[in-house]
């Protein structure tokens, strides 16, 4: 599964690249089942307390939780919190994080030594849902200023086909070449956003994509998806490794990370836990074991290490 030279050379050009077939669906259903078990403990509990009389058990993983949120839209989330923003550190997230196939492609970009980047992310984006639309940014928008110059390889991998309709990917062909842009907080969804008129010219591209299909992108590479127009969910991972050179709270304790401490000794993403999966110098350093992996997520969530930011101005306050 590395990659070729073409694929290389559009990554290079272009700030990305599809490879077909990375991870086989039925790698993948460990994790689809995973999901649905949270989600499944979560209704089931929001039943029992009387919040919901319908549970929906029967639907379809695809369609469950599009069904729990139009019927209890006040719940989703209630429901969806312990998956959501690199919440979900199970054993299923640990292994899709470390597949072999996918640590081939991986390393065709990063090289051999892989440190798996803190922030990943399950997406579950639901049938015309604000929040699940995600405006144009590049991941750099989200990191500390001095990891800019740096790669930080996006791999987005969908868990159902994905198209126009429910909410591909959008990347802009060469927007990584110029460095970061600048963002606003309190985008759509409240996420950063780049104003349409900083974006780059070249025309957007809507990537189709086939369960298992892996889209590598850059930190540098804006990208946007919009709104999903289906009855069901557009599930998806984005899951994000760099090299030893790039800066990682790896051996850090998060009580470290302090408002008075210099930004450029951080980590790219200071308040989750990176870790290390390949390094073939220091092979003691790797984390095997799922539950290592856990206990250190869960280690720097509570530690709630410090992040500070990138002072972008609030949409509301940009000047046209
Ligand atoms: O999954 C999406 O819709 C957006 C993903 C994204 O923006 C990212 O992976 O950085």
């Amino acid at each position: 599964m590395s990659l070729t030279r073409a694929e290389r050379k559009q990554f290079d050009e272009d700030g990305y690249v599809v490879k077909r077939g990375v991870v086989p669906p039925a790698d993948l259903t460990p994790i689809k089942a995973a999901l649905a078990e949270v989600i499944d403990a979560q209704v089931e509990r929001l039943a029992g307390e009387g919040t919901f009389d319908e549970t929906f058990a029967d639907a379809p993983f695809e369609r469950r939780l599009a069904l729990i949120c139009e019927r209890y839209p006040d719940s989703v989330w209630d429901v969806m919190g312990p998956i959501f923003s690199g919440r979900f550190t199970g054993p299923e997230i640990f292994h899709s994080l470390t597949h072999p196939g996918l640590l081939s492609s991986v390393e065709s970009l990063v090289g051999p030594t892989i440190i798996g980047s803190s922030v990943y992310r399950v997406r579950p984006k639901l049938p015309s849902w604000d929040r699940g639309e995600v405006p144009w940014h590049q991941d750099s928008g989200y990191f500390l200023a001095h990891c800019d110059d740096m790669l930080v390889l996006t791999c987005w991998i969908p868990l159902i086909d994905v198209d126009e309709g429910n909410g591909c990917l959008f990347v802009i062909p060469g927007s990584h070449r110029d460095g970061i842009i600048r963002h606003y907080t309190g985008g759509h969804g409240g996420y950063l956003e780049i104003a349409d008129d900083d974006l780059p010219g070249a025309k957007p591209v809507p990537l189709p994509m086939r369960e298992g299909d892996v889209l590598f992108l850059t930190n540098l590479t804006a990208h946007a998806s919009f709104e999903n127009r289906t009855e069901d969910v557009r599930w998806s991972l984005d899951l994000r490794y760099q090299d030893d050179a790039v800066p990682n709270n790896i051996g850090e304790d998060p009580s470290d990370y302090t408002p008075e401490r210099d930004p450029v000794t951080m980590a790219c993403h200071p308040p989750e836990a990176d870790f290390v999966i390949r390094d073939p110098q220091r092979p003691e350093r790797e984390v095997r074991d799922a539950s290592v992996f856990h206990e250190m997520r869960e280690r720097f969530f509570a530690g709630r290490a410090y992040h500070p930011g990138r002072g972008w101005t609030p949409l509301h306050e940009r000047e046209r």
